[in-house]
């Protein structure tokens, strides 16, 4: 880690800690993909140095919907922390810039994908398949860290690909669902259908997303633990979450994952 890339990552954390937007990294220091990651990773680790648990990954830009309108054409990928669990009836947006919520299809694993089997991370994605226990309909909050949610590809990586919270409704055991390839998922606001589509849209079938999570975990030599969970992806488009919003994300088999923002 060069001081250039502590120094960016140092900007990104002040702008999500005062809640004050950021023009854009590159803009600033021409930063590349590889170069991205390695300051995602610092205010990672400074996450886990103040005291937050890794619990999960989440893919970025799995769907057409996503790309176009965040004007992007390569997937990516971010990490989760506790902090940033989501849900309930008074989640608190205050501290966010700008939040957007978008429907999401979530993995959890049952063990541990080390993916030790191959640089390219082939085994890895093989392991990670069998390594699913259970399945979840959910939500993904975004807040990215840049002014009107303008980046490029490095600034998006960098910023952790806008993370900020995320939400499950009940998991499923794998047996107990039929097939998730091709299911309609609703994202409902105060009752009202915003955005509609199918887990298809997640790279025409979610377990690629998962398959391709493993294979970058593997690739960068991070170990996906039991417990944590995997976002393939945003099914639709996001929306913006504004104060007092109720959302619910449904997906017939799978049942609704709900968030009521707090009201200021
Ligand atoms: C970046 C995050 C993309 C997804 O599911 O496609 C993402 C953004 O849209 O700001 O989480
Ligand atoms: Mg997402």
């Amino acid at each position: 880690m060069v001081t250039t890339e502590a120094e960016l990552a140092s900007v990104l954390e002040r702008a999500a800690l005062t809640r004050t937007a950021v023009g854009k990294l590159t803009d600033l220091f021409p930063i590349d993909v590889p170069a991205a990651y390695r300051v995602q990773r610092e205010n990672i680790r400074r996450r886990v140095s103040r005291g937050e648990h890794i619990t999960g990954v989440k893919m970025g830009f799995t769907s057409q919907a996503k790309m176009t309108q965040m004007g992007v054409d390569d997937v990516i990928w971010g990490i989760l922390t506790d902090a940033m669990a989501a849900g309930g009836d008074a989640y608190d947006i205050s501290g966010l810039i700008h939040p957007k919520v978008e429907p999401e299809l979530v993995f959890r694993l049952g063990r541990r994908v080390s993916g030790t089997g191959g640089a390219d991370g082939a085994v890895g994605a093989a392991e990670a398949e069998s390594a699913v226990d259970a399945v979840a309909v959910g939500f993904e909050v975004l807040d990215s860290r840049f002014e009107g949610y303008e980046f490029t590809l490095p600034d998006v990586i960098a910023d952790n690909a806008s993370a900020a919270g995320f939400g499950t409704g009940p998991w499923h055991e794998l047996a107990s669902v039929p097939d998730i390839s091709d299911l309609p998922v609703t994202l409902l606001v105060n009752g009202e259908p915003l955005r509609e589509g199918s887990t298809r849209a997640i790279l025409g079938d979610p377990w690629e997303s998962l398959r391709s999570a493993a294979r970058l975990a593997t690739q960068a030599g991070i170990t996906l633990e039991p417990g944590w969970v995997v976002l393939a992806g945003a099914i639709t488009e996001a929306v913006p979450l504004t104060p007092g919003a109720h959302v619910a994300v449904t997906a017939a088999p799978l049942g609704t994952a709900e968030l009521r923002t707090t009201v200021n």
